[in-house]
């Protein structure tokens, strides 16, 4: 595959002004008629002059006829490529018409048109388009859509598409035809379509100015009580776009289908989101608190695409953070006001953490604004999209919520209509605000996690107290040296107490050179700095705390997240210091501190359920995997497991009180206060399982009596994961029972997958070799590859690097199958392979060997570009 490199961008020759569609759907082969107005772009061409040829991209097509301004053109007039369909211009302006054969119900790729449960659907971006007629398929070239689709009316009453339906009629045969007009022009990685035999419910929102949108969410008829939460969500986003960017919506539908086969989330295509079923539909009996929080969430990132990314979108896929960054950081504030705003900074910075500075430690990094990609599908990426949304969160911080307000108004209202780049962002952000952002540009252009440290001295006699900051980045591909970056560091400071010394409690230092120290005067004693508060910037930030320090901030620090980040940090230090007991075979040992500082937080009223249940999870394994070099996989997990069977047997009596006063009366609901609640319940209900055969019965009890999917879930992962042999019996009966009821349930059944594919008892690859043969599994889902394969692969440690390879042998084979039929997918499930230099020297020769395996057979552009710079 060819390397494309942002420098290298030029303008399109020609723009498509108007693109008239006809899609005529069949179950063997489908046909799409595409009415192109092209126009040269005059940038490029001066009269007089020859007209640069027209090179449509196209994949997979069969191409029937093409007519220039109504004339077929013979065979000697076109020419096909590797990449499309070139043609001479006859003119500056002209139409084109192109008629090409496809076949839907065989494209297991799931981008451009394909079949989903019987149903037609769609997923363009970013190259899908080219799949379903030639075009030129890149953002930069926005176009007035119309669509008319027909199909046999029995098995597809329904046919959807961009914009507004204008026009629909019958015809011979059963079929008949849907009309549909976008007025708002857009990148032909925004078209969606949608045909099947669907139900929906319908709803409306009146905007600000007054206007009456219809809000419809599409599914299979058996969903079709599972949309009541999406619906809700989505009314909540429109009102905060309104209320808190100013923004909204413009078309008089809105329109949402969900669809079970699906490569990403969702997808935001004008007026039509495709949603993956997981992530839109829901209901007590069967959908997880985390389901419905993320459920929330993507729905209205979707929505908030319908400015950041439709109304303004990407000029190259270079820019995708531009959109998804700032989409992302507009969804997680959403989230924090309408649940607890420290917890989901907590979910989130933990993601960041363990998956983003992974990914910016590993063969894939790159820039928020990569400067060079073979396939742009592997930048969907959590440096692009998490660390992206960091960026834009810096901003914010540095110029407040006032001015960084004025700046997005400034930037949707300049470039409304547009595609443009991340420096168009920034511009406007600097304009508004007046502040230089030049140097904190590298953010956008430096891969890597940049690392802080940070030592103290305190002047008694003239009350100065002085932090010293010093920065560095490592090394990450093509990136050899790094130039300091412009870093917001929040930082409080604690007197003796626990009170803050600093008037309004925090503030802002701005670190720009290498090293740089800041002085705080009249300081009356020697403080705890509290650093990084809020996660102000995504770097490692590192300072020698004693303890005694961490347990004190644990306790005291007035910022809810530095809490939560000491007792993760305290954590830690236990746990690397018992890594070393368990590699020397000696007894592992938890500190008293450590001891002392939960005893302090679970005899303490508790005043935030959601709070103490973040604090009561222990670092996940693959956070402390990602901290370690090497990292001893065996050892990170008994250390872990040592720790919490401690914590279990010590606080036995205060989980039990914990779990009894947790518990809630009545129906089911999904609010911000009932979700932490059960969420701290369950945290107990997990100790209490460890820690006797009562609490084994206790989980027990608690999954026959649940009346929700949450409590019954919980219930039967701490039965799964429990190692009391008590536990046993009662996990395989348990899951039995689960099975039964929840079989035609695809995204339960995607829960039960995961479940098994997470536990780390001896015989994991053997199960979930077992589960592919199960009736439940389904090779051609990714859902399913994804609850099974890779969740075993990403979070079952131990058994996915036991068995002296035997799991990197089975990726390998796994990868290697579904790379002939789903490239996207097998480039995402080989990750764990690609995090070898991680390893010690005999595994990281095992990984070795299946990635070079893998790189014998004739690969995909996606999994050769993940491979070929995993071995360099
Ligand atoms: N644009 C791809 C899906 C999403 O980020 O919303
Ligand atoms: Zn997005």
């Amino acid at each position: 595959p060819r390397t494309i490199y942002l420098k290298d961008y030029r303008a399109p020759d020609y723009w498509i002004d108007r693109t008239d569609l006809k899609v005529d759907l069949h179950e063997g082969q489908s046909r799409v008629e595409a009415t192109l107005s092209l126009r040269v772009n005059e940038a490029h061409w001066t009269p007089g002059q020859p007209l640069p040829p027209l090179e449509l991209q196209g994949s997979e097509l069969v191409l029937e006829g093409a007519w220039v301004d109504g004339v077929a053109l013979g065979a000697d007039e076109y020419q096909l490529t590797e990449q499309g369909l070139v043609i001479q211009a006859p003119s500056a302006r002209f139409e084109l018409r192109t008629r090409c054969r496809i076949e839907p119900q065989n494209n297991t790729s799931l981008e451009g048109l394909y079949k989903s449960n019987g149903m037609f659907c769609t997923q363009c971006e970013a190259e899908g388009f080219r799949k379903i007629t030639y075009y030129l398929d890149r953002p930069d070239v926005m176009s007035v859509f119309s669509c008319r689709i027909s199909a046999d009316q029995i098995r597809y009453p329904v046919l959807l598409s961009n914009g507004n339906e204008i026009d629909r009629g019958v015809l011979e045969e059963g079929r008949h035809w849907v009309q549909w007009h976008d007025p708002f022009p857009k990148p032909a990685y925004l078209f969606a379509l949608v045909a099947g035999d669907l139900q929906h419910v319908s709803d409306q929102f009146v905007t600000r100015s007054g206007r009456t949108v219809t809000l419809q969410l599409y599914t299979e008829p058996r969903n079709i009580g599972k949309c009541d939460h999406a619906i809700d969500s989505l009314k909540r986003a429109m009102r905060w776009d309104e209320e808190v960017y100013g923004r909204e919506y413009d078309l008089d539908i809105f329109m949402i289908v969900a669809v079970d086969h699906f490569n990403m989330g969702a997808m935001e295509n004008k007026g039509l989101n495709i949603f993956n079923s997981s992530c839109v539909l829901a209901s007590a009996d069967t959908a997880t608190d985390a389901s419905f929080q993320r459920i929330e969430a993507i729905v209205a990132h979707e929505y908030f695409h319908n400015w950041s990314g439709n109304r303004v979108t990407c000029r190259d896929w270079f820019q995708l953070s531009l959109k998804e960054g700032f989409t992302v950081f507009r969804d997680a504030e959403f989230s924090a006001d309408m649940n607890s705003r420290a917890v989901k900074r907590i979910e989130d910075v933990s993601l960041l953490r363990t998956a983003q500075f992974a990914e910016d430690a590993g063969p894939m990094a790159h820039p928020v604004r990569p400067d060079s990609y073979m396939e742009i599908s592997n930048f969907y990426t959590l440096t692009v999209y998490e660390k992206g949304a960091e960026v834009v969160r810096m901003i914010h911080r540095l110029l407040g919520a006032e001015a960084f307000r004025r700046g997005s108004d400034l930037y949707f209202e300049r470039h409304d209509g547009q595609a443009v780049t991340v420096e168009d962002f920034v511009r406007a952000m600097e304009e508004a605000s007046g502040i230089d952002l030049t140097q904190f540009r590298r953010w956008y252009e430096q891969a890597g996690t940049p690392r802080v440290t940070v030592s103290d001295s305190y002047d008694s006699a003239s009350g100065r107290y002085s932090l010293h900051f010093s920065q560095s980045c490592p090394a990450t591909p093509g990136q050899v040296s790094k130039l300091p970056f412009h870093i917001p560091i929040a930082v409080g400071l604690l007197d003796a107490e626990g009170h803050d010394l600093l008037p309004d409690s925090t503030r802002l230092v701005e670190l720009t050179e290498a090293q740089q120290t800041v002085h705080f005067e009249a300081i009356s004693e020697r403080p705890v700095p509290s650093l990084l508060r809020g996660f102000s910037a995504p770097v490692k930030l590192s300072y020698d705390y004693s303890d005694a320090q961490l347990a004190f901030l644990m306790a005291n620090d007035s910022d809810a997240f530095n809490r939560w980040d000491a007792s993760q940090q305290l954590c830690v230090r236990v746990l690397q210091r018992m890594v070393p007991q368990y590699l020397e075979g000696t007894p592992l040992k938890v500190d008293g501190v450590l001891t002392e500082a939960f005893s302090a937080l679970l005899r303490a009223p508790v005043s935030d359920p959601a709070a103490l249940e973040t604090m009561l999870v222990l670092p996940a394994e693959a956070y402390l995997a990602e901290i370690s070099e090497p990292v001893e996989v065996e050892a990170i997990h008994a250390a872990r497991e040592a720790l919490a069977n401690h914590l279990a047997e010590r606080f036995a009596p205060e989980f039990e009180h914990l779990y009894r006063d947790s518990q809630l009366e009545g129906a089911y609901q999904p609010t911000a206060e009932h979700m932490a609640l059960r969420s701290l319940k369950n945290a107990a209900l997990g100790y209490l399982a460890r820690g006797s055969d009562a609490g084994v019965e206790l989980a027990h009890q608690q999954y026959r009596a649940a009346n929700n999917m949450t409590d019954r879930f919980r219930a039967l992962a701490t039965l799964v994961h429990c190692e009391r042999g008590s536990a046993r019996a009662l996990a395989k009966s348990c899951l039995q029972d689960f099975y039964d009821n929840f079989k035609n349930d695809p995204q339960v059944i995607e829960l039960w997958l995961s479940v098994q594919a997470s536990c780390q008892r001896d015989g994991a690859l053997e199960r979930v070799q077992a589960l592919m043969a199960h009736e439940a599994f389904d090779a051609g889902n990714p859902n399913k590859l994804r609850s099974l394969i890779g969740v075993f692969c990403s979070q079952n440690s131990i058994g996915f690097h036991s068995g002296e390879g035997a799991g990197y042998r089975f990726l390998a084979d796994q990868v290697i199958e579904l790379d002939q039929r789903n490239p996207q997918i097998a480039s995402r499930l080989v990750t764990p392979l690609t995090r070898l230099r991680k390893y010690p020297a005999a595994r990281q020769q095992q990984m070795r060997e299946q990635l070079q395996r893998i790189f014998t057979h004739s690969l995909s552009p996606d999994l050769y570009e993940v491979v070929s710079k995993s071995l360099q």
